[in-house]
């Protein structure tokens, strides 16, 4: 369960925020195929109450089980799953099982059920009053009870410790299973019991051999727990159920990019710095809650809206390492309520494509930038190589090499140049810098850098050049 599941030779995931199923299977074919992206993490596809304005956070108000979303219905993710799978690129699903929607003026589901959650009653389940826990707010994050057990805000707190609510959440899960799911993106973990989850999972099918799975493939697993230390719940009550969302490494990564702790001191990222074993971990820079001031991350959390630092942050999570990758795709908004670009009807607006490959119609697509798409292929790349030949100035200013496949070099040094003579682990030739340009035909669009047969080349990142990195791998050898 802590197996993405991808095929060989592809390894980061995007988080395709809000995006419909139709966009979805379309991207997967158009470009996450052809730029080497292993996997899709899909917003949740469960029936949630639909509300006034439309904010995003609507999707976390369970109101059933049936796949009918403002992503579309059953038999678009069905279609959606079956073409993603087809081309590779496996398919995540954010499921919310921790609770159902709280009480509120908005009872109607986006597939048209009804709830009357004052009353603990969700029909189109069915869940009734023995369905739930004692009504309880979440008041104390030192206590392991009133954590799991309560409930987050009014959303109404489903008891997973009975044979009926666990057989709904496992029916549920297991009909993901079976349209191809490769796994799971697990909300609210932390407000969960290990033992209810050890059951749920342990429950869960086998994936579908019919989508390329070999037979006896496990689920993958990543269950969120924000985890900055300090509280009675954390990692360590999940670590051997799967994959755990590394929020340490979100909120260190935005201070070390935004100049709060220099970048020598990345030379031990990883477990050195706390994190949790990197066979444990997903790592991100942002997600969708902290990349808009919910969850957990605070101020120095690095967005779209950072392009810079924000590159440069992204380009070291996919260069080092530590943990499996998942990059975030987002829509531009000024309001953190709002919802992804909609019609007045409040139907998403599908994202358009300018002639550079990067998104309109409100979209981020942060997944399209040549620094990030270039650095998913530096990945894929250099897996299975650690980190050698780790060089910094003292300071702010880094680079090192993953075996003798790929090197990277950072300058967030304010006000410095770097030039620098480096070794780059590389064999001697021509490469095409992967940040300021690709190389397309046999000639790379951006910077060059020449390598001697010491593997020594000089290496420039002036301060006021658009990009703050410079990675080179043995692909774009020309
Ligand atoms: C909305 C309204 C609520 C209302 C609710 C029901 O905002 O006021 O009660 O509807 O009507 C999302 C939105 C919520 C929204 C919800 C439902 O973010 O605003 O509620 O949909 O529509 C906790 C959970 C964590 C959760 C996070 C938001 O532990 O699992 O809150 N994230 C997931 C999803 C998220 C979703 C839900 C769960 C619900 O990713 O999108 O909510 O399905 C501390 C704790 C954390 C806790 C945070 C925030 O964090 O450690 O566990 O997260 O507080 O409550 C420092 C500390 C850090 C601390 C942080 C913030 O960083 O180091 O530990 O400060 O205090």
């Amino acid at each position: 369960q802590w197996n993405t599941n991808m095929v060989p030779g592809r390894h980061v995931m995007v988080h395709l925020f809000e995006w419909t199923w139709t966009d979805i299977a379309a991207e997967c074919e158009n470009f996450l195929a052809p730029k080497g992206f292993g996997g899709v993490q899909i917003s949740p596809p469960t029936e949630n109450a639909a509300s006034s304005p439309r904010p995003w956070w609507e999707r976390y108000q369970p109101i059933s089980y049936n796949f009918v979303t403002r992503s579309g219905d059953e038999a678009a993710l069905a279609d959606m799953v079956q073409r993603c799978n087809a081309v590779g690129v496996r398919v995540y699903a954010d499921v919310v099982f921790n609770h159902m929607t709280g009480y509120g003026a908005f009872n109607v589901g986006t597939g048209g059920s009804t709830a009357e959650p004052d009353k603990y009653l969700y029909p189109a389940v069915p869940y009734g009053p023995n369905d739930f826990n004692a009504e309880c707010t979440i008041t104390n994050y030192q206590d392991p009870g009133n954590v799991r057990n309560c409930q987050l805000g009014s959303l109404r707190d489903l008891n997973q410790s009975t044979d009926y609510v666990r057989g709904k959440i496992i029916d549920m899960l297991n009909r993901l299973i079976a349209l191809g799911i490769a796994g799971f993106r697990v909300d609210a973990a932390k407000h969960m019991w290990p033992g209810d989850l050890e059951i749920i999972f342990g429950s869960l099918n086998d994936l579908n051999t019919e989508h390329g799975f070999a037979a006896g493939t496990r689920p993958f697993i990543a269950m969120e727990v924000i985890d900055l230390g300090g509280e009675a719940v954390g990692n360590k009550d999940y670590l051997h159920l799967g994959r755990i969302t590394e929020f340490k490494l979100s909120a260190e990564i935005g201070k070390a990019f935004r100049g709060k702790t220099q970048l020598k001191w990345l030379s031990n990222w990883g477990e050195g710095w706390g994190f949790m074993a990197s066979d444990s971990a997903l790592a991100f820079v942002d997600n969708h809650d902290n990349q808009r001031g919910h969850g957990a991350g605070g101020a120095d959390i690095l967005t779209h809206k950072d392009s810079k630092l924000y590159k440069m942050a992204t380009a070291f999570n996919l260069a080092h390492p530590y943990g499996a990758s998942r990059v975030m795709s987002s829509y531009f908004f000024d309001n953190t309520d709002a919802g992804p670009p909609q019609n007045a009807d409040g139907s998403t607006i599908s994202p358009g494509f300018s002639t550079d490959g990067t998104c309109t119609n409100g979209w981020a697509c942060e997944h399209r930038w040549r620094q990030v798409f270039n650095m998913v292929e530096f990945r894929n790349v250099v897996a299975g190589t650690t980190i050698n030949g780790w060089w910094d100035n003292g300071n702010n200013q880094i680079a090192f090499c993953r075996g003798g496949r790929g090197f990277v070099a950072f300058n967030n040094e304010y006000g410095v140049d770097l030039n620098a003579n480096l070794q780059t682990c590389l064999p001697a030739g021509t490469y095409c810098d992967v940040i300021s340009g690709s190389k397309e035909g046999g000639a790379c669009t951006g910077k060059t850098v020449t390598i001697g047969g010491d593997g020594v080349a000089n290496i420039v990142i002036n301060n006021d050049e658009v990009d703050g990195v410079l990675a080179i791998h043995e692909n774009v050898i020309f």
